[in-house]
């Protein structure tokens, strides 16, 4: 039996279009020279096939490896939110489609829990988009708000998605670093400032919207009251924009308080505020976020949602919003999750700067998110058989992947092609891990560090 018989058997109707893509040689396997353009990408996807997480996931996916990679969890997610969800499973209702911007419980939660934060209370159906995680908000904002020839400001280091992102909607991102004033000695986050004139001079009358993070992934910095204003004032003298990523606005470390821009005078009414599910409960796979802001600008992200995904899981959002209800009832007692979840991260995270430090490599200290950068200059890595053109630290992790059994995440895949250099000698570490895995990261790279000396 021919290749193309066995493997399309069932397809006989469409022979006509099989011979047009498929050589008729004897494999009957495609070849790309007979392919016409119309099988070529959408040019607004050019360049955009190579994607951090598809590439390190898999090479991270092997069970000996020690994973502080991709900033996914691996304690368990509260008792009564996995309860609430098996309970919801079990309610025919609850397994169909729901309102489409939002399932009704949850946006009331919503509202009710940010109502807390802004001047104003929050319209639930009108200034509430829920979305699939915070991606589909950055999308959502993005696609429905930014226009081709538009210029976007984005902050070096970046979440990855904001550059393609952007590109896809047929902007032109400009960048803008945080720098930090001494290099090779330990550091905190907040020592990563920008420049405000450096800012102030990428805005002109083609932007049209700044992306910011706070707190930030991948360097931990929250941003401080200060730091904000000077932002929120660039954006209403160039009337711009603000799409604020505040996935970890809940991980927020002793002495550090999280600021919301669009409680700025003047900014509510220019600003997506955005957050997320997965990690304001520890449930990166539920895939839930939602955007925060004004109807004149919500309304063009519902536009974008109702003809793209329509709408979300409807038991997973029951279930969130039944535990929100729980953590809003007593969001002042230490056991509600957005006091507990970062009290029981400090830990680790104090414990990871011990690791790096006995072990000679200078960490960033984070004073928000569940990630920590390391120096690693001065670990020893043979990377000789590494693939050259690649960045130093995509080829150290590669190596350290293959070689030492852990995984971590090369920090330059957060920069553009221009700043890649500043940071490829930083690799981040993911710390929301059990104990146990903590203590076997820290057994490699301490047995590491004496093979050197
Ligand atoms: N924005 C930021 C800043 C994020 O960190 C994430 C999730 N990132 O996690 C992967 C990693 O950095 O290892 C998102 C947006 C997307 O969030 P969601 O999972 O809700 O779509």
């Amino acid at each position: 039996m021919l290749w193309s018989h066995w493997r399309f058997g069932s397809l006989g109707r469409n022979t006509k279009f099989l011979k047009t893509i498929f050589s008729s040689t004897i494999t009957g396997l495609p070849t790309s020279a007979k392919l016409s353009s119309k099988f070529k990408n959408a040019k607004r996807i050019e360049g955009l096939d190579k994607n951090l997480w598809i590439e390190f996931t898999k090479l991270s996916a092997h069970p000996s490896i020690v994973n502080l990679g991709q900033g996914f969890p691996d304690i368990s997610p509260p008792e009564y939110l996995k309860e609430e969800l098996s309970k919801i499973a079990a309610i025919d209702s609850q397994n169909q489609y729901t309102r489409g911007f939002g399932h009704p419980p949850l946006v009331k939660a919503l509202s009710s829990l940010y109502g807390k934060f802004y001047q104003n209370q929050i319209d639930p159906n009108a200034e509430i988009l829920v979305t699939v995680g915070a991606y589909g908000s950055l999308f959502n904002s993005i696609q429905g708000l930014i226009e081709v020839g538009d210029e976007v400001i984005i902050i070096v280091p970046y979440y990855d998605c904001y550059e393609p992102m952007v590109r896809m909607a047929g902007a032109t991102p400009v960048f803008v670093s945080l720098k930090s004033p001494v290099a090779g000695k330990k550091l905190s986050s907040s020592d990563w400032k920008i420049d405000p004139k450096e800012l102030e001079s990428k805005f002109n009358s083609k932007t049209k919207a700044i992306i910011i993070n706070t707190p930030h992934n991948p360097i931990g910095k929250v941003y401080t009251k200060e730091e904000l204003q000077v932002i929120a004032d660039l954006c209403i003298k160039y009337d711009t924009l603000c799409i604020s990523d505040e996935v970890y606005e809940w991980l927020v470390y002793t002495g550090n308080k999280h600021f919301k821009i669009a409680t700025f005078p003047g900014m509510w009414e220019r600003t997506i505020t955005i957050g997320s599910a997965g990690k304001t409960f520890t449930v990166t796979g539920w895939k839930l976020g939602w955007s925060i802001g004004p109807h004149h600008l919500i309304k063009h992200l519902q536009t974008v949602q109702q003809n793209t995904i329509y709408t979300c899981a409807t038991p997973l959002q029951e279930a969130l919003a039944q535990a929100f209800w729980i953590d809003i009832k007593r969001m002042d007692d230490p056991e509600c999750y957005f006091n507990s979840l970062p009290k029981m991260l400090e830990v680790k995270r104090d414990r990871m700067v011990r690791l790096l430090e006995t072990v000679g490599l200078t960490p960033i200290v984070p004073d928000g998110g569940y990630f920590i950068l390391a120096d690693i200059s001065s670990l020893d890595a043979d990377l000789s058989d590494m693939k050259s053109d690649e960045p130093y630290d995509y080829k150290f992790v590669k190596w350290m992947i293959k070689n030492k059994k852990l995984s971590a995440i090369p920090v330059s895949a957060f920069c553009n092609t221009e700043n890649k250099s500043r940071f490829e000698k930083l690799v981040r570490f993911c710390f929301i891990k059990k104990d146990s895995t903590l203590d076997a990261a820290e057994e490699i790279i301490k047995a590491w560090s004496q093979q050197k000396s």
